[in-house]
């Protein structure tokens, strides 16, 4: 699996809690949101990565939701059309960081796309059909991918906001997911660690570097991705749950 060297994140703005979400909370902490987001940056440094942190971008309350706006792969980055209207434009400046390392390529209209809906194993992408993703989207990544020699499936995503939400690849042939997408013949050549119901939100969990990154609160999966003998890093993610957002959508790695 890729060894990353490098990350984009984007500090939250302080509006962040006008971003898109089905969680209804009662509080917000701007500083607690901060604060986790500075943990998570810090906690890839220690992981080998030299970490980029944008600024916020005025009007776009979601746009340190990174992954959403770009596919990164080690020839090319494509640039994303986001599925939710409120965050078309986030995918500008996200193009301009990353046209320092990659050539770029484009998702077009009427083509929509979410890098939270792309999960990549070695040379094969999986690409979840959400609310945020449709086919046109999912078949321009794709032919954009195989110009590379890399190959692509869809998945339909029956539940929560992106594919990601619900399967990550964790190392050693192995996907951590729902019960729900744990016989999907798209993922019968892996080994399935299956999280269970009350504990979904770590599906979102993050492998970079041969470290797994999940989030805090967790034991039962905790517990089997022990099995798995990575070392195994807990972050406090309960400001950034509140926006439905996970580990993954905190960073582009590559
Ligand atoms: C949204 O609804 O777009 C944001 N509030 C959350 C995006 C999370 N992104 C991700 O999981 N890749």
């Amino acid at each position: 699996m890729t060894q990353f060297s490098r990350a984009i994140a984007r500090k939250p703005a302080e509006n962040y809690a006008q971003g898109l979400t089905t969680v209804q909370a009662t509080t917000y902490s701007y500083d607690a949101l901060l604060k986790q987001h500075q943990t998570y940056v810090e906690t890839l440094r220690s992981l080998g990565l030299e970490v980029s942190v944008l600024d916020p971008l005025p009007g776009f309350p979601d746009a340190y939701f990174v992954e959403d706006t770009a596919i990164v792969a080690p020839e090319v980055a494509i640039i994303t059309k986001p599925g939710a209207i409120s965050r078309q434009g986030e995918e500008a400046s996200i193009a301009d960081a990353l046209a320092v390392y990659r050539p770029l390529a484009y998702i077009q209209s009427p083509g929509m796309l979410d890098g939270g809906d792309v999960l990549m194993v070695d040379r094969h992408f999986f690409i979840g059909m959400s609310q945020r993703t449709n086919l046109d989207g999912a078949t321009q990544l794709g032919q954009i991918l195989e110009q590379y020699g890399y190959t692509w499936t869809t998945v339909p995503v029956p539940s929560g906001l992106h594919l990601k939400s619900s399967v990550n690849y964790v190392g050693q042939q192995t996907l951590l997911l729902t019960e729900e997408l744990a016989e999907r013949p798209e993922f019968k050549n892996f080994s399935t660690i299956i999280v269970s119901k009350l504990e979904e939100y770590a599906c979102n969990t993050l492998y970079v570097n041969d470290s797994l990154i999940m989030p805090a609160g967790f034991p039962a999966t905790r517990q089997q991705l022990e099995t798995l003998n990575s070392p195994i890093i807990e972050l406090d993610m309960s400001e950034v749950c509140k926006m439905d957002g996970g580990l993954t959508c905190l960073s582009l790695r590559f």
